[in-house]
């Protein structure tokens, strides 16, 4: 035997050295492979080790760790609860036109002087948080604790956390996470967090700088931001604040058309469109109204609604493919850039979310609002919803150039689950509720189905081979940003329908995002690859959007009670309760 080793170990010493070395190198590699093979699939949730795909059928099976104390049947639906005729208008309807309007010169208004005017009308009673009252909640706000503590350390008062690096990083210089986490903390109870922060708003945050905003970022999340919790606090620091960005991006509406550039000069007022391209994308022109008629609704000043609603108004004038947009829109001639593609993804989401919820923040009265978004929605499912292979999830995907299908999905369209059920509630029709519960499950399969239990950014889906699986996730569409929609879709559907399934399958996002981006000395990572857990590769960025929206929709979701009444507050689309208002 030992004979025979030293023939082999002479045989091998006689092979070319070259050869040899390529032969280790292949043994090298064979063994990492099945160490990784072995240490991926130990990683991988239970369930997924015994079936591929969660079948819609199976939902209920799923079990939850700790049952909650409220438990519905999961086929208990919403029921419409407004009954009420609503007043149709012709399609005919006379809108203003653009010009007029835009070219008016928009009047400075101190935010002190107006503060003080209104001060005498507070009418609302501030938020009173209940703090988290079961482990789900608060295994959340530990997750809040640990992405603040990093914040807080190494990036307080900046735009963004680098969690990895323990740097920051600054895209507007605002201190863009604080003020986007506002609210959410606000709601979680964390009272000396919050207190903090508003020391840092009150004696430190500055608007007057000379730096480039984008227009509906700023809007969503900062102005958006502070007016939430102007509302729920009660505190009329914000609104100062509030007034005073919200007066700095006015300048954005002095176009041709009337429709938005894209980009402003917080200190000259300076505006331009993108340096990319000379239009405008049409979800940011048509999801800034929600915020600017609060503006104007709180401090009396109409000029803020009346320059965002005139490009709803506008927009409601222009063609469209069944009540479909196109992606961006020139602010000049108030046109779409025809053949640019169709999508519930990408640079028209929220277009749609914010005709439903305009309607709903106007006490829903303006009827052409609702018309274009029921157009829009059939339009959705004749063009854009398909069913992949083989096992049948529904998803939307997107036309090419307005025309070619393409089977894609962004990770943004699972906002839509969230609208749908959302205007169901207000009366629209059950075939709205179905595409939802749909939607939402095939959101929750792209978790599902990545060895991290994190969605990648953009799924493609499989139309053709009953052979292969449903979602084919690309290299270069593999990476996480602590995206926020599958959970705010999740808790809107619990919200109305209070099935649990939606509150396991949130439970078990999270511990996706628990395991994958947390970083030990603080914070939460995006990450390059969803797909291998042992090279996730951190991108080093916590965007304000996982404290505003993500960790915010998590704890609502697991919350016993409707905390944040939604017959009350109309949410913008970072998240930010602004109150509904009466009809006019
Ligand atoms: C957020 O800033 C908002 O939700 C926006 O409407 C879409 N993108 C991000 C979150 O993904």
């Amino acid at each position: 035997m030992i004979l025979k080793n030293r023939l082999n170990l002479k045989e091998w010493n006689r092979l070319p050295r070259f050869l040899r070395f390529v032969i280790i190198i292949l043994l090298v590699v064979c063994f990492l492979s099945l160490i990784y093979v072995y240490s991926a699939f130990r990683e991988l949730p239970l369930k997924m080790k015994k079936s591929k795909l969660v079948q819609q059928n199976d939902i209920t099976k799923i079990t939850f760790p700790i049952s909650f104390t409220e438990s519905l049947k999961k086929d208990q639906q919403v029921k419409p609860q407004n009954n009420e005729q609503i007043e149709v208008f012709g399609k005919g309807q006379q809108i203003e036109t653009p010009h007029n309007k835009s070219k008016k010169e928009v009047k400075k208004v101190t935010s002190k002087d107006v503060v003080k005017q209104i001060l005498g009308q507070k009418e609302e009673k501030p938020f009173e948080a209940a703090g988290p009252t079961n482990p789900y909640q608060k295994a959340v706000v530990d997750a809040f604790k640990h992405a603040w503590k990093g914040y807080r350390e190494y990036a307080w008062g900046q735009d963004h956390l680098k969690p990895v690096s323990k740097s920051f990083h600054n895209w507007f210089g605002v201190g863009l996470t604080l003020i986007d986490a506002l609210d959410t903390m606000y709601v979680m109870g964390l009272k000396k967090e919050f207190q903090e922060a508003r020391e840092w708003i009150a004696n430190k945050l500055n608007f007057n700088i000379n730096k480039d905003v984008n227009f509906f970022e700023t809007t969503i999340r900062v102005l958006g931001g502070l007016l939430s919790t102007y509302h729920l606090t009660q505190d009329s620091l914000f609104l100062e604040k509030a007034i005073d960005i919200g007066n700095r991006l006015m300048p954005c509406f002095k176009t041709q058309s009337g429709v938005p550039y894209s980009d402003v000069n917080l200190q000259s007022g300076t505006v331009h469109p993108p340096s990319w391209s000379i239009d405008s994308s049409v979800s940011e022109v048509s999801t800034i109204q929600l915020e600017f008629r609060d503006l104007s609704r709180v401090t009396g000043r109409t000029e803020y609604e009346e320059a965002a609603f005139h490009v709803s108004k506008h927009l409601h004038t222009l063609p469209k493919k069944d009540g479909l947009v196109p992606m961006f829109i020139n602010t000049d001639t108030g046109k779409f850039r025809t053949r640019s593609t169709i999508t519930l993804g990408a640079r028209a989401d929220t277009y749609y979310e914010y005709l439903l919820k305009q309607w709903i923040q106007t006490g829903r009265n303006i009827t052409w609002l609702k018309e274009d978004y029921m157009e829009a929605i059939e339009g959705v499912m004749k063009n854009l919803v398909r069913k992949s292979k083989p096992n049948q999830l529904v998803f939307v995907g997107e036309l090419l150039n307005g025309k070619k299908y393409s089977p894609k999905m962004d990770h943004l369209v699972c906002f839509l689950s969230g609208t749908l059920v959302l205007g169901y509630h207000y009366g629209m029709p059950i075939s709205h509720l179905r595409l939802a519960e749909q939607l939402i499950n095939t959101c929750y399969q792209m978790y599902a189905n990545t060895a991290t239990f994190l969605s990648p950014e953009i799924a493609h889906f499989n139309l053709k081979n009953e052979k292969s699986s449903d979602i084919i996730i690309k290299s270069n569409d593999a990476h996480n940003l602590l995206r926020p929609e599958t959970v705010e879709s999740l808790w809107y559907m619990y919200y109305f329908t209070r099935n649990e399934t939606y509150r396991s399958w949130g439970w078990n996002i999270f511990q996706g995002f628990e395991r994958y981006t947390k970083v030990k000395t603080g914070g939460y990572t995006t990450i390059n690859d969803v797909r291998h857990p042992l090279f996730v590769n951190p991108r080093d960025m916590m965007e304000s959007f996982f404290l505003g929206e993500t960790l915010k929709y998590f704890y609502l979701l697991f919350s016993d009670q409707q905390e944040l009444s939604l017959d009350k507050y109309v949410i913008n689309s970072e998240a930010h309760p602004l109150p509904i208002y009466s009809a006019r």
